[in-house]
């Protein structure tokens, strides 16, 4: 049995194996040709502390390389919802004299970009180095590297305490967490807060988004884990609020012990989660399997279609693919290639399963009769600026919640 990276204990009930994956955003090393980097993508859960988690960890390095492809800017969607975050901590956290805030995995630097206007004082950390210098070159103050508490006190020294030190979609990326939570304790100012967003495990299960399981998500968060996990690095979970990006994700605030009051939400939070019994090994187990009848139907709609002729492009070369194809031994032979707005993506194969990567314009010519929609989580941007596809008598295919076609 496992022993639970988080509480230590040997606790954990297996609820999911993907067998042999690939790394997720690894499109060059797929193009490059050769021999790519694997291991075992497998879920648990730990009845200790509740937290969802991955039974083995894919090394960090090669997880966020310096040439890694995901850029947050890409979608309209996310350039919004980075703005409106900025705006949130700007109006509430930042208001004191000279402020100071410090992101952690700031990628193309789109959320600090609001920060830098309004004149407040910032910093961006990120090992992606190709990443950050977008960042940099919109005027962005970022640092390339991982954040840890020898970097926290780097910082510290250099700019003084933070009040806020703010990320999305990292903290559950990375296994060893204390060295956040140290670092995070090293940097804020006394009443800061540190806020975090992240997909919630609660949406995952409900929606059966078993895609959003792969190597860069080693922890699936829920509200009564994190408080936990906040809990034993010396930190209160004081406000959760539900955000609809990437199909379902909670901002969490956390502040040392004691320093302030838990909102209303968390105790909100914490009773829904136990009516959806979230603390139940059984609820993953049944997800577990509901993913796999959602493999099966995908895998035979798509065969179906091939034997009658049909043609299907993929759209969107999330790293949620990189599990579907994978795991569902989904390849150039059912669907050609997959179309992405993302220039480092472009001209690549995807990891694993090896479809070719293409520019958007592909779609058009001509249109295929079926798109996979690999980025489920843009489907309204992106069935708004391919209009002329649904037009000419395409049809979209999803595999979430379950598969259909629109
Ligand atoms: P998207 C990544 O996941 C990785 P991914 C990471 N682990 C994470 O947690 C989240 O992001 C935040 C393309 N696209 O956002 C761009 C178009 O082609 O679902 C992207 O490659 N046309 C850090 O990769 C992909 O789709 C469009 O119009 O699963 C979307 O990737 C739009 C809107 C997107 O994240
Ligand atoms: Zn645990």
């Amino acid at each position: 049995m496992n022993a639970c990276r988080i509480c230590g204990e040997k606790s954990i009930v297996e609820f999911f194996d993907f067998a042999r994956q690939p790394l997720s955003n690894s499109f060059a090393d797929a193009a490059a040709g050769g021999r790519e980097f694997a291991f075992r993508l497998a879920a648990g859960f730990c009845t200790g502390c509740t937290m969802a988690q991955q039974l083995e960890e894919a090394p960090r390095d090669r997880v966020f390389p310096a040439d890694y492809p995901y850029r947050s800017s890409e979608s309209a969607g996310s350039r919004r919802h980075f703005t409106e975050a900025a705006k949130t901590l700007i109006a509430t956290e930042l208001t004191g004299s000279d402020p100071f805030i410090v992101e952690i995995g700031s990628n193309d630097g789109i959320m600090l970009r609001t920060v830098k206007e309004a004149g407040i004082r910032h910093l961006g950390v990120d090992p992606a180095k190709d990443a950050a210098e977008l960042a940099a070159a919109e005027g962005v103050r970022v640092r390339v590297g991982l954040f840890a508490e020898p970097t926290a006190l780097e910082i510290r020294a250099a700019d003084g305490p933070a009040n806020v030190v703010y990320s999305a979609n990292t903290i559950s990326h990375i296994p060893g967490i204390e060295s956040i939570f140290d670092g995070v304790r090293a940097l804020l100012a006394p009443g800061g807060v540190f806020v975090f967003e992240d997909r919630y495990v609660s949406d995952i299960v409900e929606n059966t988004y078993f895609d959003q399981i792969y190597d860069a998500h080693f922890y699936l968060f829920a509200v009564r884990s994190v408080q936990a996990m906040a809990a034993r690095f010396g930190f209160d979970l004081i406000d959760a609020e539900h955000l609809p990006v990437h199909g379902g994700s909670i901002r969490y605030t956390v502040a040392r012990s004691g320093e302030r009051r838990p909102r209303a939400s968390v105790g909100e939070f914490l009773a829904r989660e136990r009516e959806r019994n979230l603390s139940d090994p059984d609820v993953y187990r049944a997800f577990g399997a509901r993913a796999r009848a959602t493999c099966g139907n995908l895998t035979a709609l798509l065969r179906d279609l091939r034997a009658a002729g049909r043609s299907v492009v993929g759209y969107g070369a999330t790293a949620k693919s990189a599990t579907v194809t994978n795991y569902c031994g989904i390849g150039p032979d059912l669907v050609p290639f997959i179309c992405d707005s993302t220039p480092a993506k472009q001209g690549t194969l995807t990891p694993g399963s090896h479809i070719p990567v293409r520019p958007p314009e592909a779609f058009s010519r001509p249109y295929p009769d079926y798109a996979l929609l690999f980025a489920w989580n843009h489907a309204e941007e992106i069935m708004a600026k391919e209009r002329g596809f649904r037009d000419a008598g395409g049809k979209w295919i999803l595999y979430v919640p379950d598969v259909h076609i629109v």
